[in-house]
């Protein structure tokens, strides 16, 4: 079966089934505790979402489906044999659970590409917004703008049956898909460069042909955002912007809805933002000493500064993981590869034996180990993408991909409102036993 919607069709009496077969048998199983510390500690380590896709093990990282990066990169199709997974096999394996085969994968390619039509208004809905207005700003109006054409709010006023939901949220959520790289593009090529719109290329996958809309034509940048895509997809459904499109999504937003809503928590810093800042942390530290190679000494005296002024090292650190990002490893190996001479890259080598240490003796960091977005930029950077403001964009388009199959599952198996009870401080002090 080379069509994606017909072979998630096949699968969803079966989920169904499953998930209801759950809630009959075994509703009341306890799956832990919930502690004062996790409501006063941003909910770290309560299990309180159901996501298919993906899950994060503290020491392994991520796993698609069950499966970790170096498997994907070994049994999912790539563009040529041996290479990255493309992006759209990581869909398919996302929302059926399934490897597809190349002829699966490139019938998802021409499909992608044959939803990618752009309505001049989501253009223009940009263009009202200064050059100087954040890539993350410009690229949340323009998801905005492409609410529009929702399928599922139509379908809804239209008075579709709950057990269709599903059909028109996949409708929305592969239009979505499709179109996020050239609304993304023309963000880029509108605020760094001519302003010109790059056609999608009918020759190309969803990541070569994002490359190519930015305006990149070195297949080995085409390659590297191959990688990039399905690396950045999905991070189980806890992470900040998963976790809000899933929120969102609840109460029967629409896909267009909850990615808005998801991409501007990938916004903030702590979490999508956190690429930019890594480039922009490292150009000053090139800055400070006039070049990247610089001694041990001179690095930790600046990682010092950096927290001794009461700031983050960007790109070190997870809420979830307690050991080096295997996207961060990725990475590195395909910067090894292919440009392990770069001073950039060396610096980035170099940080990662400083700043470990340095965040353990505080005493306080939970994982001092770097995560995905502590090698991301100079890649980019090497590669030509060298405006570090743009970066969290290209993580925005990537999420899509493990984001929309979840809100897929969501309609499908009925996933109610999301509603969790809060306390007040005084109950807390009471439950505590301090009246
Ligand atoms: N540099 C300095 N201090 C840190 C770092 C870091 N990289 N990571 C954690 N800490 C501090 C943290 O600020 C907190 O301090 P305080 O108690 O004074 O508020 C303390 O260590 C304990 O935090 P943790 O429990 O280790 O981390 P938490 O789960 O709260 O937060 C992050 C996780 C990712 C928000 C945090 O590690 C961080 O701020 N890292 C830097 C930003 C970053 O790289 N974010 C990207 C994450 C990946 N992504 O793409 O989303
Ligand atoms: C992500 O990819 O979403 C980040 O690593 C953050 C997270 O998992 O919390």
């Amino acid at each position: 079966n080379t069509d994606l919607f017909s072979e998630l069709k096949e699968l969803v009496p079966e989920y169904q089934e499953r998930v209801k077969k759950l809630k009959k048998e075994h509703g009341n199983v306890e799956l832990g505790k919930i502690t004062v510390d996790m409501v006063l500690g941003g909910m770290r380590g309560m299990t309180a979402l159901l996501w298919l896709g993906s899950a994060v093990d503290p020491d392994e990282g991520i796993r698609f489906r069950g499966m970790s990066i170096p498997e994907c990169q070994k049994k999912l199709p790539g563009a040529f044999p041996g290479g990255e997974p493309l992006p759209e096999a990581v869909l398919w394996l996302l929302l059926t659970g399934k490897i597809p085969s190349k002829e699966q994968v490139d019938s998802l390619s021409q499909e992608l590409r044959s939803r990618a039509t752009i309505p001049d208004y989501a253009y223009k809905a940009i263009d009202a917004l200064p050059v100087s207005a954040h890539p993350m700003t410009q690229f949340t109006t323009g998801v905005m703008a492409l609410q529009v054409q929702s399928e599922f709010q139509k379908a809804y006023e239209g008075g579709i049956a709950k057990a269709r939901y599903w059909e028109p949220t996949y409708e929305d959520s592969l239009n979505l898909i499709a179109r996020l790289p050239a609304i993304a593009a023309y963000i880029y090529r509108r605020k760094y460069k001519d302003g010109k719109i790059i056609p999608l290329d009918d020759s190309l996958d969803y990541g070569a042909n994002y490359a190519h809309m930015l305006g990149f034509e070195d297949p080995e940048m085409l390659e590297f955002m191959r990688l990039y895509v399905s690396i950045h997809s999905d991070h189980e459904g806890g992470n900040v912007s998963s976790h809000t499109a899933h929120l969102v999504a609840s109460p029967l937003s629409d896909p267009y809805l909850a990615f808005a809503a998801a991409l501007n928590g990938l916004a903030g810093p702590l979490h999508g933002l956190a690429n930019q800042e890594v480039l922009r942390w490292i150009r000053s530290i090139v800055a400070e000493f006039g070049t990247p190679n610089i001694s041990t000494e001179q690095l930790s005296d600046f990682i010092y500064k950096t927290l001794n002024s009461g700031q983050v090292v960007p790109g070190y650190g997870h809420g979830v993981l307690r050991q080096t990002d295997p996207r961060y490893t990725c990475q590195r190996e395909f910067a090894l590869k292919h440009l392990p001479n770069d001073p950039l890259f060396q610096l980035v080598s170099k940080i990662k034996e400083v700043v470990p240490p340095i965040l353990t003796k505080l005493g306080k960091v939970k994982n001092p180990w770097p995560n995905v977005d502590a090698h991301s930029g100079v890649l980019l950077n090497y590669y030509g993408l060298t405006e570090e403001n743009y970066y969290t964009v290209l993580f925005g388009v990537a999420r899509s991909i493990g984001v929309a199959p979840q809100l897929i599952w969501d309609r499908a198996l009925g996933m109610p409102l999301e509603r969790p009870k809060s306390v007040t401080l005084e109950k807390l002090e009471q439950l505590c036993g301090k009246s």
